[in-house]
């Protein structure tokens, strides 16, 4: 309406407003508390709606139940301090965590040895006793496929699977645009696909399974062995002795200028993965994989092949992407409480 218009109608006045600014200071302040607890490492971060990673704390996972919660309080209530100065709303928390999990109890029903003393635990309530705020829960292979839905490759798409390397291997699955959890909470444990009668030992007790050849720990373990026997180390590496520890990414290093055992370990290991995603593939046919943790990228190129190789024809053209998400569980974490919290 013009001026005159206004005043006879006694309108009050317009004020100077920017819609599009004040759903820019919502999606920047409305926020989430997330943590991730997997085989090595105990994360939280504050994350806001738009999925910005604006503070994390890292810490060791602590191998006892008592020390582990103990310390994921402490670290909450850090970030819950910090979440003030940082001008964050802190709308509830997030948990992504290895294992079997019940998310509509809050509880983590059994974990394998990767993850001590974690078996029946309610998750949930010492969390908002001691916050005061909603806790959503989830498994975190499902939490990253939740990440890849609302932020990365897999916005928009209705079937895909991501596999997450970090310690272990986590999956998730999303069907329908849905995660799915099985009738047991043990659906997409990709981890456990096995590609073999034998093989090697896994973490969840039986053997052969992709986790026992591909993740993390399974490459550190073959590249301590290469190094006790005075096999890893080439020239132009750096000086193994002056390493802290002996890593996936030394085997990687190693291969890469030429260690030909080290490229026979992670050709198996990339062919052990290769084939399990196959098998994904038969089974759920989604249009998309997604790889992300350390490994993902050196994964990428090997496993596309194996696909072409191995699979059934009308899989052979699946696409096969690394994240380019910086911490897809604990970003997929913070969704769940930034989705439930803002759902009308
Ligand atoms: P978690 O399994 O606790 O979720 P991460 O996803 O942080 O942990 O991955 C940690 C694992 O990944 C380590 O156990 C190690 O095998 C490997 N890793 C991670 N970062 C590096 C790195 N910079 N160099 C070598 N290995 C790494
Ligand atoms: C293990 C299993 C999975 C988990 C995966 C990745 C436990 C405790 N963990 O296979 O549930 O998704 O590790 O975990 O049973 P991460 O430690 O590599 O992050
Ligand atoms: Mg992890
Ligand atoms: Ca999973
Ligand atoms: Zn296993």
């Amino acid at each position: 309406l013009d001026e005159p218009l206004q005043k006879t109608f006694c309108f009050p006045p317009i004020r100077e407003w920017d819609i599009s600014q004040d759903i820019d200071h919502i999606l920047e302040t409305q926020s989430a508390l997330a943590i991730d607890l997997g085989g090595t490492n105990l994360r939280v971060a504050i994350v806001s709606m738009r999925g910005k990673i604006v503070k994390k704390y890292s810490q060791a996972n602590p191998k006892t139940y008592e020390a582990r919660i103990e310390l994921i309080l402490k670290m909450c209530a850090e970030a819950v301090f910090d979440a003030v100065h940082l001008n964050c709303r802190i709308l509830g928390v997030g948990v992504s965590t290895g294992g079997r999990v019940n998310p509509q109890e809050g509880v983590i029903l059994h974990s394998t040895k990767l993850i001590q003393e974690w078996s029946s635990i309610d998750i949930r309530t010492p969390i908002s006793d001691a916050l005061h705020l909603p806790v959503w829960v989830d498994n975190d292979g499902n939490c990253a496929a939740l990440a890849e839905k609302k932020f990365g490759h897999g916005k928009g798409v209705e079937n895909f699977v991501t596999i997450i390397t970090g310690t272990g291997i986590g999956g998730g699955i999303i069907q329908h645009n849905e995660l799915i959890h099985g009738s047991t909470f043990c659906a997409a444990e990709l981890g456990h696909i096995m590609v073999s009668l034998d093989g090697p030992e896994c973490m969840c007790g039986s053997r052969g399974c992709i986790e026992a050849y591909a993740s993390g720990m399974a490459l550190q373990k073959e590249a301590k062995r290469l190094h006790d026997e005075e096999l890893l180390e080439v020239e132009g590496m750096v000086d193994l002795k002056k390493a802290e520890f002996v890593s996936a990414i030394h085997l990687i290093n190693a291969a890469r200028l030429g260690n030909s055992k080290a490229g026979a370990v992670l050709r198996t290991a990339s062919m052990a993965l290769g084939v399990g995603i196959v098998n994904i593939l038969h089974v759920v046919n989604p249009s998309l994989v997604i790889l992300s943790g350390v490994l993902a990228t050196h994964y990428q190129a090997p496993v596309q092949q194996v696909i072409g190789q191995r699979a059934l024809t009308s899989a052979q053209r699946i696409q096969v992407l690394t994240s380019d998400l910086e911490e897809p569980a604990l970003l997929g974490a913070a969704s769940m409480v930034l989705d439930y919290t803002t759902r009308r």
